[in-house]
């Protein structure tokens, strides 16, 4: 029997499509996914199995310049994750913008001895006549070991850069499995709902607002048929508080709503929220804060 088993870090600018095809991968949605710019904040472990592997990937927040601490700490999980014991370094660049350029930006990120592969995203939504001319500039000047055209949203290739990646991983003559077949990420869920609601305030709100957004659950009850659950989503603003509340509270009630149906869908259970808005001034720059709400490496 041969074994494989190994962990693979997926980098990229923001908004590439790192969290979608982790989410591809695993077959849940260990991530969470939004049309805006800088989603994921913490790094997030999505396991896959099959019958001959365990592949770990990690997914990390996305290159962006850094304005405020919170930024900091994004950036810093991007290198605690390159830098550990990689065997597979995922570059992700976003096949509808220039590609040499996007690869540039990542070359020599990483450790030397990871494998390297540049999977180019979202290939559903371009042609194969606009992508070959860069393909054969990048095949000439990419210091990669594969390049990988794929599409996370559709699925597409993406049982290709499975095989690609197992090839690189150490073989084992028995199955090694660093975790349980039925763990697929290593977030609880208490976690995966603060994300979900974060999630939804990307979708429903204007860039500023989620950008300055936290959410905090303050209540997890499992002990009824029910589960409820208490947030504090927190802002940076009095006016911030205010959209966020919506007039006469409808903007609020349909956060509620679409945030509790995507939480009953990951839990498989009624739910039960309850969302609380409270403003905190300047919390991205405030260390202690930071910490408190989970954002901080150290322990
Ligand atoms: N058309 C198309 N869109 C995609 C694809 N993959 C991701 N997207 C979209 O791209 C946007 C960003 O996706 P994310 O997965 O959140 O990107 P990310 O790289 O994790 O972003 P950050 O967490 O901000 O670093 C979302 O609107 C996705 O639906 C793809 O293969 N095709
Ligand atoms: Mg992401």
């Amino acid at each position: 029997m041969e074994f494989k088993c190994g962990y693979v870090t997926i980098i990229g600018n923001t908004n590439v499509g790192k969290s979608t095809l982790i989410n591809r991968i695993v077959g849940e949605k260990v991530a969470i996914v939004s049309p805006k710019a800088q989603t994921s904040r913490d790094n997030t472990i999505g396991i896959y199995n099959d019958d001959n592997s365990q592949i770990i990937f990690i997914d990390t927040p996305g290159y962006h310049k850094t304005e405020h601490k919170l930024d900091e700490y994004m950036q810093e999980n991007i290198d605690n994750a390159i830098n550990g014991d990689v065997n597979v370094l995922i570059y992700v660049i976003d096949g509808k913008k220039p590609l040499v350029e996007q690869y540039e930006k990542l070359a020599n990120k990483g450790d030397k001895r990871s494998k390297k592969i540049l999977v180019i995203n979202k290939i559903d939504e371009t042609t194969f006549e606009r992508l070959y001319p860069q393909l054969a500039r990048l095949n000439e000047i990419a210091k990669v070991d594969e390049i990988l055209p794929l599409s996370a949203f559709k699925g597409k290739n993406v049982d290709v850069l499975i095989d690609m990646i197992k090839k690189y991983l150490p073989t084992y003559d028995y199955e090694m499995r660093y975790y349980p077949v039925d763990q697929f990420t290593d977030k609880n869920v208490r976690f995966l709902s603060a994300e979900i609601i974060r999630e939804k305030v990307l979708l429903l709100y204007n860039e500023e607002i989620p950008h300055g957004v936290a959410v905090q659950i303050t209540q997890f009850d499992e002990s009824e048929e029910v589960i409820k659950i208490s947030a504090d989503i927190y802002c940076e603003k009095d006016s911030h508080k205010m959209i966020l509340i919506g007039k006469q509270g409808e903007a609020i009630k349909k956060l509620s709503t679409i945030s509790r149906i995507a939480i009953e869908k990951m839990l498989d259970a009624r739910v039960y929220l309850d969302l609380f808005i409270k403003v905190k001034p300047n919390w991205r720059v405030d260390n202690l804060i930071l910490s408190e709400f989970g954002y901080s490496n150290k322990d």
